[in-house]
């Protein structure tokens, strides 16, 4: 498996020569500068990988290149955006590159309610709060039908925190869930958001699927003629949220996206993170399942609680059995070495972390810290050398 290490370009202020340091071999990242629908230009994606290069790495994977939100919806003629998408496609062929992480959840990309909660020993970590995003749908954004996505004793938690939060709550409540808008570098206030969901009204989950499809449709035959791998990621968390669709939360979502349009290069990103955060999905039974179709994981651990929260575990913590997931994608690896696919190695990133140590001061985005996230590589490095030593001692 391949180090990977997700990296913001100008917009982070971990430098690549400290994700050196920390051990990774290849670089995740986008042109994050450009906006949503607009072309890449070949001579930015090459300079982007002269100096990811020129520091001693590989730019291995695209995350994101980014779905305009109205492919999403299916608004008006895309066929500008599905022309614009290609080239960008192009372009990064052009320039060497051969796998690509996208998301089809609209509008939000991942949903958290708290980005500092406290950790038992130290540091914080990403939480999700059924509770206090119900409050903020039935309270601050006042989305009718709300209630009918939350328990009722999310409700009644909900009400009592409403009751008692401070003005500072419901803002750090809200810039919590904000974090997470695609970029994260858009966000809005409360009359803002209730404005962006209004072109969202009456699409269905059978709608969202009809433009996930046409989009695949578009895209996919010409990744294969450019030799490039597609990888959707899952949505984060797999749950509706704010009354939109989630169409990639599970296996039989994932079975129908790769059924859709049949193709290698119409694959997954593992996100075990995002998966396993829905009770009902088994991590490594979906990557089993779905294993020759994953070009790139994403590896994190999750703890749920009964009541649909969830919070960010250490990497080998949480509820995912982590070294029986790293086994399946090594089986993986050793399965397309043996049928002599070029693609055999997997590349995958520690996903998250937990804020440990001085990362509060250097002010990373959102679960991307440094010593959080060196720690975790640390840790799957670990399961991934004791199982590959199994195997070559067995
Ligand atoms: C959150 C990430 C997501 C993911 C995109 C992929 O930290 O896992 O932002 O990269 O959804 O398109």
């Amino acid at each position: 498996m391949i180090e990977g290490w997700r990296w913001y370009g100008d917009y982070d202020r971990i430098t690549l020569s400290e994700i050196a340091q920390a051990g990774a071999r290849s670089i995740v990242t986008a042109l994050h500068q450009i906006p949503y629908g607009e072309v890449w230009p070949q001579t930015t994606i090459a300079a982007t990988r002269n100096r990811i290069e020129s520091a001693g790495f590989e730019w291995t994977v695209v995350e994101s290149l980014p779905i305009h939100e109205r492919i999403k919806r299916g608004d008006g003629d895309l066929s500008a955006l599905f022309a614009n998408y290609r080239q960008s496609m192009a372009n990064l062929a052009a320039e060497g590159l051969k796998v690509i992480c996208y998301n089809f959840m609209p509008l939000l990309d991942w949903t958290r309610t708290d980005l500092t909660a406290p950790v038992a020993r130290g540091g914080t970590c990403l939480r999700f709060s059924a509770a206090r995003m119900a409050a903020f749908e039935l309270f601050m954004i006042k989305r009718p039908g709300a209630e009918r996505d939350y328990t009722e004793q999310n409700i009644r938690e909900a009400k009592a925190w409403y009751e008692i939060a401070t003005p500072a709550d419901l803002e750090t409540l809200i810039t919590a869930i904000m974090s997470g808008l695609p970029g994260a570098f858009e966000r809005y206030d409360v009359e803002g958001l209730q404005e962006a969901l209004c072109p969202y009204q009456g699409l269905g989950r059978n709608d969202l699927r009809a433009n996930y499809k046409r989009f695949l449709e578009e895209i996919i035959p010409t990744a294969e003629e450019l030799g490039l791998r597609f990888g959707v990621h899952p949505d984060d968390p797999p749950r509706d949220i704010l009354g939109l669709p989630r169409i990639v939360s599970n296996a039989e979502d994932i079975g129908w996206i790769l059924d859709a349009v049949d193709s290698p290069s119409n694959g997954l990103t593992l996100c075990s993170g995002s998966l396993g955060a829905n009770p009902a999905n088994d991590v490594p039974a979906i990557a089993e399942q779905f294993a020759d179709k994953i070009h790139f994981t994403h590896l994190r651990n999750v703890s749920k609680d009964p009541d649909g929260s969830f919070e960010e575990a250490a990497h080998l913590s949480g509820d995912t059995n982590m070294p029986a997931l790293i086994s399946v994608l090594l089986g993986e690896e050793n399965r397309r070495r043996q049928e002599g696919r070029a693609d055999c190695d997997i590349v995958f990133r520690p996903d998250h972390g937990h804020e440990l140590l001085q990362d509060a001061e250097i002010g990373t985005h959102p679960g991307y810290p440094l010593a959080g996230r060196m720690r975790g590589l640390a840790e799957l490095r670990g399961v991934i050398a004791g199982l590959n030593f199994g195997v070559s001692a067995a």
